[in-house]
């Protein structure tokens, strides 16, 4: 299973680096032979990162795999999904708060608290909030971090989608240092695939170019090949 992943972050790669400036539309189709990755490069202030979201191939949720360089050692970094796009102008604070479709923050407070993300008990915690559930971002002596983890309730379509959405990092004290829109692609195995498609969201399709090309996939050593010319 986990090579499968590894693998599939490569083919992922390949096609993002031969499909740049393209978004994809994506919806969860049953018995699907597609593969299905988002992106986000969150960058600013001297942070570079990428954040992966790959379609988990049995059970629920995505596998998430987190890189970052340009952190300061010794600091922690929260980060999280939020509701709006990154407009044009790179303002992260554009993006609004944090993706929460369950209205945990909300009920937090309507219970006459203050919001804190428990995880051991994830229905406290805002769906957006990866620090929260899974950690911050904190940065080895050479200021990078990586982690890599299955976020069960994220979800590419539906009230738990994170398409249309983006991933913010905040500095120790809560300020927004980098940003990036979460961008879906597709590759598919099967040619007879119809375009057209979308996350089942509205309201939030303008990001989006509904002509937009799918990326279809030949062989999967082939994409192997493209992704090392990609990466390396
Ligand atoms: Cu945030």
């Amino acid at each position: 299973m986990l090579k499968n992943i590894v693998s599939l972050a490569l083919v992922a790669a390949a096609v993002v680096g031969g499909a740049a400036g393209q978004e994809l539309q994506l919806a969860p189709r049953a018995n699907s032979k597609d593969v299905v990755v988002a992106i986000a490069k969150p960058a600013g202030s001297g942070i570079k990162a990428e954040v992966r979201f790959i379609q988990v191939l049995s059970g629920s949720g995505l596998q998430v795999d987190v890189q970052v360089q340009g952190l300061t050692k010794g600091e922690k970094y929260p980060y999280h999904i939020h509701q709006k796009p990154v407009p044009a102008n790179g303002n992260c604070t554009a993006t609004g708060g944090h993706l929460d479709p369950a209205g945990a923050a909300a009920a937090a407070t309507a219970a006459g608290g203050k919001y804190k993300c428990d995880p051991a008990n994830p229905a406290s915690c805002e769906l957006g909030d990866l620090a929260g559930l899974y950690g911050n971002m904190t940065a080895d002596a050479n200021g990078a971090f990586v982690a890599s983890y299955n976020a069960t309730q994220l979800a590419f379509g539906g009230k738990n989608t994170i398409l249309d959405h983006s991933v913010v990092i905040h500095g120790p004290n809560g300020t927004r240092l980098a940003c990036a829109n979460i961008i879906g692609y597709i590759l598919s195995t099967d040619q007879d695939s119809a375009a057209g498609l979308n996350d089942g969201e509205s309201g939030t399709s303008n990001t989006h170019s509904p002509a937009a090309p799918r990326a279809v996939v030949a062989s999967a050593g082939m994409l192997l090949l493209a992704a090392a010319a990609t990466l390396f």
